[in-house]
């Protein structure tokens, strides 16, 4: 005996219609929510877009020139486990993201090198939660273009109004980890 196997799809139009609208509806709904968080979406700006914008808003005044020059190294280090980051030594260890003083005006150099195995950047920021508060033009690379592992990295500029400020890996993520430390302008 031979059954009857086959499946038979049966349907009405008012079926159907009821499933388009679902399917529309479900359009509306994403797309209401996708648009209403617009500002969300492009919230975060191109590093580039970002350092622009960064100068004219916080419109710190770089410093009078005082003549003096201030040369600075950092290696960019990962923990073997790689849950932490830092400058030059693990937490604990000597050398450990080092502060940095300077008085308003003097010019600074800072070196970097990658000696990890992810990928780093630099810059001098003014909230160490935003990397895209990057302040005078102190950036070495970027997130989006950022140092590769043995690689590195100068930058000269000179240190704008007195206040705290914090040099970080502009990866995001990275300061969160412990790339970040002081830079302080008196
Ligand atoms: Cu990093």
């Amino acid at each position: 005996m031979s059954q009857h196997n086959q499946e038979i799809y049966r349907t009405t139009s008012a079926r159907t219609g009821k499933m388009l609208a679902i399917i529309l509806g479900i359009c509306i709904v994403g797309g209401v929510i996708f648009f209403s968080m617009w500002d969300y979406w492009i919230s975060y700006q191109a590093p580039v877009v970002a350092k622009m914008a960064g100068e004219s808003e916080h419109k710190l005044a770089p410093g009078v020139a005082t003549g003096k020059h201030m040369d600075v190294t950092l290696k960019f280090i990962e923990s073997p486990d790689f849950k932490t980051f830092a400058f030059n030594a693990l937490p604990g260890e000597d050398g450990h993201n080092p502060e940095f003083k300077v008085k308003s005006g003097d010019e600074v150099t800072f070196s970097v090198t990658n000696n990890g195995k992810s990928f780093h950047a630099f810059g001098i920021v003014s909230d160490p939660e935003n990397v895209n508060s990057i302040l005078w033009n102190s950036a070495i690379a970027a997130a989006s273009n950022p140092i590769k592992p043995g690689q590195g990295g100068s930058v000269t500029f000179t240190a704008g109004a007195p206040g705290t400020y914090y040099y970080v890996c502009t990866v995001p993520g990275h300061a969160l980890q412990g790339m970040k430390g002081s830079f302080i302008v008196e």
